[in-house]
């Protein structure tokens, strides 16, 4: 049995989780419209993942006997309208889940309820690694520039990546 408050915060971030896949969805049919494949199948790769974010904690309110209190999921910004504007969106706002699940660790911490501090912990690790791989992308688009050949090779890649995490996530990219 975790506190409400905890419960409260946890569903919060449920939320934020599906605002995520949200966000990712709608890069993903950007990236489609810009003919795009590989961006776009790598942006529903992470749409499936953050689904997977929210259900785990959707399954670990419920094992905990506590209340699931869904809410509405805004909607995702206007169009990035170019692939570099796309994974700086994402950066920022995978530093804001990063921030947001630091919280959640203090808190969990702060109440000291270790159960939902270690299961916190993968998602911490989650992060890190989010945070690494869209500034590896960022990296290479101001590098080789977010046209043209550099944008060509990049997509292929991003194609490549989506299969390993469709495979990873079991959902299909
Ligand atoms: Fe859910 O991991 Fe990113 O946002």
């Amino acid at each position: 049995m975790i506190s409400d408050t905890m419960a409260a915060r946890l569903n919060a971030q449920i939320n934020r989780e599906f605002y995520s896949a949200y966000l990712y969805l709608a890069l993903s049919t950007e990236a489609e419209g810009m003919n795009l494949r590989g961006t776009g199948a790598w942006f529903l790769a992470k749409h499936h993942e953050e689904m997977l974010h929210a259900m785990k904690m959707v399954r670990y309110l419920l094992d905990q006997s506590a209340e699931v209190a869904l809410t509405g999921v805004a909607a995702p910004p206007p169009k990035a309208q170019a692939v570099l504007g796309m994974f700086e969106r994402t950066l920022k706002h995978e530093r804001t889940v990063t921030a947001a699940i630091n919280d959640l660790v203090d808190h969990a911490l702060s109440e000291k309820d270790h159960a939902t501090g270690i299961f916190l912990h993968w998602f911490v690790t989650e992060q890190i690694e989010e945070e690494a791989t869209v500034n590896d992308i960022l990296g290479r688009l101001r590098l080789f520039g977010d046209s043209g050949q550099g944008l060509l090779m990049l997509d292929n890649e991003l194609a490549a990546a989506a299969q390993t995490m469709g495979q990873a996530s079991g959902a299909t990219a």
